[in-house]
């Protein structure tokens, strides 16, 4: 899960905010990206996939309900409070209008909550759940994560397809998505984040890699993890990448240099993780075990 406007806000309100946290953490003589939110773990949830920020405090969960590529009109998207209790199970419902399968990624830009939909993007207010936008990907497949940038461009995974995808917040009556990178050397893309300088980290699924997706679409890989089924990815307030293994059900911080350290493990089926540095969290989905922990962000 991976993803932005508060997965921006996971990765975006978190660097700027960081800094200030850790200066005051510092001088409250707290370890740093220690403790400011308190680890919870919550049950109650249909297959969740992807956790993300929300605006003014909490976390959008999104639950698949049944199987990943079923096209069933049952999936829905929770509001969980800062203290990770359920606000709302519901906040985002399937309507006949505007049919919801099976969400994956989610990320959050001015606003409006983004989420995938098998072979679609859809937008809802991220203040009361109603339907905003929807774009149509061509192509895809198993669309799965999402980020977006400051600017409002919205970066779609597709893990089946080999894809990753752009479009434009806003603009669903007026623009197509585009293709940004497509090809086996994606190695089934799933978590992307969107790093301060506008390119993107990509994990994969196939090869445990990240990659760095440039604005114009070039790919090459940064780190070789040796991990397997990376599922989401964020990252901590030093700009380190942390790192979900679906498989593993583990969590890992990759450094500058490419070394991997376990944050957690035991988590059963990780999936699309919201990392929240002005938080001290890692907000983890457990995919199978239909349960939401968040576990510190050492
Ligand atoms: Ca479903
Ligand atoms: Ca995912």
């Amino acid at each position: 899960m991976s993803s932005n406007a508060r997965r921006a806000v996971c990765v975006a309100a978190s660097l700027a905010a960081a800094f200030a946290v850790l200066a005051a953490a510092a001088a409250a003589g707290e370890a740093p990206g220690g403790g400011l939110g308190k680890p919870f773990e919550t049950q109650g949830f249909s297959t969740p996939e992807s956790v993300a920020a929300a605006p003014g405090g909490g976390w959008f969960v999104s639950n698949i309900n049944g199987q990943p590529a079923a096209k069933d009109s049952n999936g829905f998207i929770s509001k969980l409070a800062a203290d990770g209790s359920v606000a709302k199970l519901r906040f985002v419902e399937s309507t006949r209008e505007h049919p919801l399968h099976a969400p994956k990624g989610l990320a959050v830009h001015k606003g409006t909550l983004y989420a995938t939909d098998i072979d679609r993007l859809v937008g809802y207010s991220a203040e009361d759940g109603s339907f905003v936008e929807e774009f149509d990907l061509p192509g895809a497949k198993f669309a799965n994560d999402v980020a977006a940038s400051a600017e409002g461009a919205l970066y779609v995974t597709d893990s089946q397809a080999d894809r990753i995808y752009r479009a434009k917040a806003g603009s669903a009556l007026k623009e197509k998505p585009v293709v940004l990178a497509e090809g086996g050397h994606l190695a089934g893309p799933n978590g992307v984040a969107v790093a301060p300088d506008g390119s993107l980290r990509v994990c994969t699924t196939r090869t445990g890699k990240i990659l760095k997706v440039s604005a114009g679409g070039e790919v090459s890989v940064l780190h070789e993890t040796g991990k397997t089924a990376l599922d989401g990815l964020g990252f901590d307030s030093r700009g380190d990448i942390v790192v979900s293994s679906f498989s593993a059900g583990e969590v890992y911080r990759v450094d500058k240099a490419g070394k991997v350290e376990v944050l957690a493990a035991g988590l059963g089926s990780a999936a699309d993780i919201c990392v929240d540095a002005a938080a001290g969290l890692v907000v983890v989905p457990r995919f199978q075990q239909n349960a939401v922990k968040a576990v510190p962000l050492r």
